[in-house]
């Protein structure tokens, strides 16, 4: 083989080597075996010797046609090696690693204690009332006997939809579960006995107020129902509540628009280690004729109470919490303590 094309050969041995890929490999071989290629140049040349020559070089031609076309084949060959093996690097998996499992999620403890307040109330025969979040001005504080210039009422303290997105209708994030209560008492017949445990929201934020927090309302409406049965259903609540009959409860007056007397009602733990101290745990009072003459009763003829406690606040004393943030944290080092399989 003359030298020129044992340079053509390692030429084109070079230029396969170099391709990184098999498109830049198909036109390096373009480059030598294609139409226009340097071999097929070369053949083309032939025409001009005599036969002899013609038959001799015509067979150098060929053999390195023959080595150019194996060379091109091996490194097609390594290329395709190449990527599969990278693509089995990619794809390894270790068989011996144990599977991921499904996560098990767990029950918030306010919601735990929302589930609890429900099962209790429903044993003594309260229905459970669901309603909207976002409520009508109506709903939220006309029905329940609010002033119109009532300082709760202002954007200060209460969450409004923007009029533009309500056509007009003053709506507001119910700042209560009361509308529920107003909502279920107008659409069903005494005896009311209900509970409403829900989201609610106020424009509040520190230590110890969350803009969002949790609420369970209770509503008991009938021809005889008073102060005694309230005290009755909330304190026979709380020992079932805090699994403990060591465990008393007080009224204080107060103030409510919507209830008339109105009631602070406290309690307190008679044995254990938080024995002794008032806590406050709930407002409540007798329901007032306005808000009766609301649900669409007679206030002559019907009368009964009403209540509203937080359930972030039951949920601190159950548990001994003490900071309401902690609630809204999502820290999964809090949120296991109450579900040990999470
Ligand atoms: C508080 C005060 C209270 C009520 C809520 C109520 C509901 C209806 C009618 C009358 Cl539908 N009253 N709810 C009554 C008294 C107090 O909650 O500060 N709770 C943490």
């Amino acid at each position: 083989m003359s030298s020129n094309l044992e340079a053509l050969v390692q030429d084109a041995a070079q230029q396969f080597a170099e391709a990184a890929d098999p498109a830049s490999l198909e036109n390096a071989k373009a480059r030598f075996l294609g139409k226009s290629g340097a071999l097929t140049a070369l053949l083309k040349g032939l025409a001009s010797l005599s036969a002899d020559d013609k038959r001799a070089e015509g067979a150098r031609i060929n053999q390195a046609k023959v080595q150019i076309e194996n060379l091109l084949t091996e490194r097609r060959q390594a290329m395709a090696d190449e990527r599969l093996q990278a693509r089995l690097a990619q794809e390894t998996i270790d068989v011996t690693l144990p599977g991921r499992g499904r996560g098990v999620g767990g029950v918030h403890p306010v919601i735990r204690t929302w589930q609890r307040v429900e099962e209790i109330f429903r044993s003594i025969g309260f229905d459970v009332a669901d309603g909207p979040e976002i409520e009508t001005d109506w709903f939220n504080f006309s029905a329940l006997n609010n002033p119109e210039n009532h300082p709760a009422r202002s954007m200060q303290d209460t969450f409004y939809v923007d009029m533009k997105d309500s056509g007009g209708l003053p709506l507001v994030l119910r700042t209560h579960t009361s509308p529920m209560q107003v909502r279920h008492a107008r659409t069903h017949q005494p005896p009311i006995k209900v509970i409403a445990p829900g989201r609610t929201y106020r424009v509040d934020s520190d230590a110890t107020h969350s803009p969002m927090f949790h609420q369970v309302e209770g509503l008991w409406i009938d021809e005889h129902i008073s102060f005694a049965h309230l005290k009755g259903v909330y304190t026979n609540f709380l020992r079932c509540f805090f699994e403990t009959d060591d465990l008393v409860v007080r009224f204080r007056p107060s103030f409510f628009p919507f209830t008339e007397p109105s009631a602070e009602i406290d309690m307190m733990f008679t044995s254990g280690p938080n024995r002794g101290r008032w806590l406050e745990i709930s407002g409540s009072g007798q329901v007032h004729p306005t808000v009766v003459a609301n649900f669409g009763l007679d206030p002559e003829r019907y009368i009964g109470f009403a209540f509203g406690s937080g359930l972030e606040r039951l949920t601190m004393l159950r548990y001994g919490v003490d900071d309401l943030r902690q609630f809204y944290e999502g820290d999964l080092r809090f949120l296991r303590q109450f579900n040990q399989r999470l």
